[in-house]
């Protein structure tokens, strides 16, 4: 039976699917499903098996290059570790405006094709001083500086969110995990003062951007890393500034890049200077509108070669749930900037894929099932999977997941799919992580698709992982948990 067919079944009848979910399971999950009712906890751990992650065989990174979640603003780094880290906003589906962007996640790679998700490091809940009803995490930035990472976010202190813009300081020993927010930079905010840069000079002296509206200011950072140095001073020379300041150095040129006013359409645009400061001389536009009524990125070096991160909104349509890219950037000669070419296929590999790593193996037909979640054959004959996820509440439940010591951990979901963009949703001992999307595999038997994201797990055998779906079709094959080191 097709999946289409088993969909317009199940829509009409979920109840009678209800039943033969019941009848399909195996015993194992059959018991698991009785105890789960007589005590509403879930005392059946589900089994797994070690075995080594399977690679992404990948070849280019692919555009978008973060699908999983909508992620948007990326400001790339490279650290000492030799790795290379995607800072991100995040936009949190389904959206409010931009007004419910939160919950910062963290993406390093060593290839520019393989991308990690290092998890959440920093949500509105965390910042004491931040306005009472959360949300509005934009653009930001992260620094390193003497054993440090520096994490720079612009965010409102009170209910009037575009007049209190601040620029909140969290710090951490590690890139991309344990963040602790210090409280925000004095001298800093005001009426639409967004989108914090840091750029550090080769001589070490640390520079902070920032600005919105058509106001682009700089100054000179503290030792502290955490106040300013010297007075604010305007960015002369810029045209058309919107927002979403950038600045890198390449021979010896300083480049300021920046977001234009272009109605629906915002462009990159880009001045030099042989000045952190300025004066700054205009040069143009290297990035066309991408399809996205913003644009926002960052200009890096990696290996010998230069990238633009940046963002559209290809995955979903909505300006508000937009998705980060990577393509090269190639300079002129004489410095200037060619214009960036939007491709489909990303960029190549420079450095092997990623070492296999062991993960915990669970198949979805061995987790508790609900909702009119039904087991089914493959149609090879290969294995089992769970099917009807497309019905409102049904689920895929594992149980007693061992998290160690209480450990960042990578859940990797392994789906075939016919729609367009399916979505899972990821709840972790109650805690709502994300609508998780799924790349269409261009058939219900196709194999091959794989979301993820990194959650924090609690100490011992006591996680519950469950994937609800209800927002379009998936077959869903395994679940993989691969622990995170620090
Ligand atoms: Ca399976």
């Amino acid at each position: 039976m097709s999946k289409v067919l088993q969909k317009s079944d199940s829509a009409q009848n979920a109840d009678e699917i209800k039943d033969i979910a019941a009848v399909n399971t195996t015993d194992q999950v059959e018991s698991s499903q009785d105890l789960t009712n007589q005590l509403e906890v879930d005392p059946v751990k589900t089994t797994g098996l070690e075995i080594e992650a399977v690679s992404s065989g990948k070849t280019t990174s692919m555009n978008p290059v973060i699908t999983s979640i909508y992620t948007a603003d990326p400001s790339a780094h490279v650290w000492e570790d030799g790795k290379i880290y995607i800072y991100a906003s995040h936009d949190m589906d389904p959206p409010r405006g931009c007004d419910l962007m939160d919950r910062y996640h963290v993406f390093s790679s060593e290839d520019m094709v393989n991308w990690v998700d290092e998890g959440e490091i920093l949500s509105s809940e965390d910042v004491e001083w931040g306005r009472p009803e959360g949300g509005f995490m934009w653009a930001p930035d992260c620094a390193y500086k003497d054993g440090t990472y520096y994490f720079y976010y612009p965010h409102p202190s009170g209910s009037d969110w575009n007049g209190t813009w601040k620029v909140g300081v969290a710090t951490s020993k590690k890139p991309a995990s344990d963040f602790v927010d210090q409280g925000y930079i004095d001298g800093l905010g005001g009426f639409s003062m967004i989108d914090p840069c840091v750029f550090m000079d080769d001589d070490g002296q640390v520079y902070m951007y920032y600005g919105g509206g058509s106001k682009c200011q700089g100054a000179k950072l503290g030792d502290d890393m955490m106040s300013l140095a010297t007075e604010l001073q305007d960015m002369v020379g810029l045209e058309d500034f919107h927002e979403a300041t950038w600045v890198f150095k390449r021979n010896g040129i300083y480049y300021l890049t920046y977001a234009d006013n272009k109605g629906g359409a915002n462009q990159m645009r880009y001045a030099i200077s042989d000045n952190p400061l300025g004066p700054w001389t205009y040069k143009g536009i290297f990035l066309e509108p991408t399809g996205c009524d913003t644009t926002h990125g960052s200009v890096v070096e990696y290996k010998d070669q230069w990238y633009l991160f940046y963002h559209n909104q290809a995955l979903s349509g909505q300006g508000n749930l937009r998705t980060v890219c990577i393509d090269h950037l190639y300079f002129n000669e004489d410095g200037t900037i060619k214009m960036v070419e939007q491709t489909r296929k990303g960029v190549e590999a420079v450095g092997n894929p990623p070492a296999p790593k062991k993960v915990m193996k669970y198949e979805a037909e061995e987790c508790v099932l609900g909702g009119g979640a039904t087991v089914a054959d493959k149609k090879d004959g290969s294995g089992k999977v769970v099917n009807n996820l497309h019905i409102q509440d049904s689920f895929c439940q594992l149980n007693n997941v061992d998290g160690k010591e209480g450990t960042r951990a990578t859940i990797r979901i392994y789906y075939a799919t016919a729609d367009a963009v399916p979505k899972l949703r990821l709840t972790v001992n109650d805690t709502d992580y994300s609508l998780l999307n799924a790349l269409t595999t261009w058939g219900w038997e196709e194999y091959t698709g794989c979301t993820y994201l990194t959650v924090l797990l609690n100490p011992g055998e006591t996680n519950t992982i469950k994937l609800t779906g209800g927002n379009g079709g998936i077959n869903l094959d395994y679940i993989t948990i691969e622990p995170l080191s620090d």
